[in-house]
C-alpha cells in the first residue's frame, strides 16, 4: 500500500501577521493575539479570511463578544444574513440561536443552508452557555475528502449533481423524533426550498475542489432514492472519516468561524439535558460552480415565487 500524500498539510503560513496553531493534521487552526470585533483593520481582516480559506475552521478562545460585537466583526467578512426561515435570536439583527434547551442540536453531518443556491460562504459561531463536559462541534474537510477519493469514485462524482432540500427527514436524520423536534421542523420548512448543486464544488477563491454533500441532500439528479442513499453513505464516510475532522471541546466566549463552501460539521449530542447556548452569525455566499462551470440552480420555490415570510417567534 501506498501512502496517500496529501497536497496540503495543515501548517500555519509563514507569511501570515497571526499567530497560528493547526489542530488536527488536516483542518482547523486556533488563532491567538487577537480580539475580534467591528474595528479591525482591514490587514487583520484580510489575514483571518487568509487563514480561513487555508485552515477552513479557525478558533479564538476567550472573545466574550456580544451580539452587537459578533455582528459588526461579521458585517467586516462579507454581507451577513439572517437564516432564510427560522426567526432571528432575540435582540438580534442576523444571529441565529443555537439553544439546546428548545431541543435543537445539529448533530447530523450537514453544511449551512445548502438547500438554497447562494448559500453562505462563511459562518461565525460563539459560545454562550456549554456543558461542563461535551457538546463538542466537529467539522470535516470537503476538500481533502475529495482529493484522497479512489479515482474511479473521483470520476463518478466529477459529473453528479444532487439535489438539496430544507424538508427532508428529520427523525431519520437525528434518530429521534420529539415535540421540540416537531416545532423546529415547522419552523424550518415554512418555506419549502430545493436547489441543484453539483456534487464536486470548485472553491471561488482558492480554486480548489471539495465535495458538497451533507444532510440537506434528497438524492442524486439521475438515480433513485434506494441508490441515492447508498450512493450518499459512501461518499459522506469518506468526508467524515476521523482523519478528515477537527474536534473543538468548547469554552464560554470563544468564536469559530467556518468556510461554509469546503466544509461540513455538526454538533456532538452527548450533553444530555445540559445547558448549552451558541449564537450564529452567517456572510452571504455566491452560486456555486461545478468543474465544467455550470452553477447551481433553484428548484423550489420556483422563480419568480414570492418567498413565504417566516413566522414571528412566537
Ligand atoms: O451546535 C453546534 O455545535 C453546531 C451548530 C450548527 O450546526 C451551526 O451553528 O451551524
Ligand atoms: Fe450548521
Amino acid at each position: 500500500m501506498t501512502a496517500l500524500v496529501h497536497r496540503f498539510v495543515n501548517a500555519a503560513d509563514a507569511e501570515s501577521p497571526l499567530e497560528i496553531h493547526p489542530v488536527a493534521g488536516r483542518i482547523g487552526a486556533e488563532i491567538r493575539g487577537i480580539r475580534l470585533g467591528g474595528d479591525l483593520d482591514p490587514v487583520t481582516v484580510a489575514a483571518i479570511q487568509a487563514a480561513l480559506n487555508r485552515h477552513k475552521v479557525i478558533f479564538f478562545r476567550a472573545q466574550h463578544l456580544s451580539d452587537a460585537e459578533h455582528e459588526a466583526f461579521a458585517a467586516l467578512l462579507g454581507d451577513p444574513v439572517a437564516h432564510p426561515t427560522v426567526p432571528v435570536a432575540e435582540g438580534s439583527r442576523y444571529l441565529l440561536d443555537l439553544h439546546s434547551k428548545e431541543g435543537y442540536a445539529a448533530s447530523s453531518w450537514h453544511t449551512d443552508v445548502t438547500f438554497v443556491p447562494a448559500y453562505p460562504k462563511a459562518s461565525i459561531l460563539r459560545a454562550l452557555v456549554v456543558p461542563e463536559a461535551g457538546g463538542d462541534t466537529v467539522w470535516a474537510n470537503g476538500a481533502t475528502a475529495y482529493e484522497e477519493l479512489p479515482e474511479a469514485l473521483r470520476t463518478l462524482v466529477n459529473g453528479l449533481t444532487a439535489v438539496h432540500s430544507n424538508d427532508y427527514d428529520y427523525a431519520e436524520v437525528l434518530g429521534r423524533s420529539s415535540q421540540a423536534q416537531e416545532e423546529h421542523r415547522k419552523v424550518f420548512t415554512s418555506t419549502v426550498y430545493e436547489t441543484e448543486h453539483p456534487v464536486v464544488r470548485v472553491h471561488p477563491e482558492t480554486g480548489e475542489r471539495s465535495l458538497l454533500l451533507g444532510h440537506f441532500v434528497k438524492r442524486f439528479v439521475g438515480l433513485n432514492s434506494a441508490d441515492s442513499q447508498r450512493l450518499f453513505a459512501i461518499l459522506q464516510d469518506h468526508i467524515t472519516k476521523p482523519e478528515n475532522v477537527v474536534r473543538w471541546r468548547w469554552q464560554v466566549g470563544d468564536v469559530a468561524i467556518w468556510d461554509n463552501r469546503a466544509t461540513q460539521h455538526r454538533a456532538v449530542a452527548d450533553f444530555g439535558v445540559q445547558p448549552r447556548h451558541l449564537r450564529r452569525a452567517t456572510v452571504a455566499g455566491d452560486t456555486p460552480r461545478g468543474i465544467d462551470g455550470t452553477e447551481s440552480r433553484a428548484v423550489k420555490p420556483a422563480a419568480g415565487t414570492p418567498a413565504v415570510p417566516a413566522p414571528a417567534a412566537a
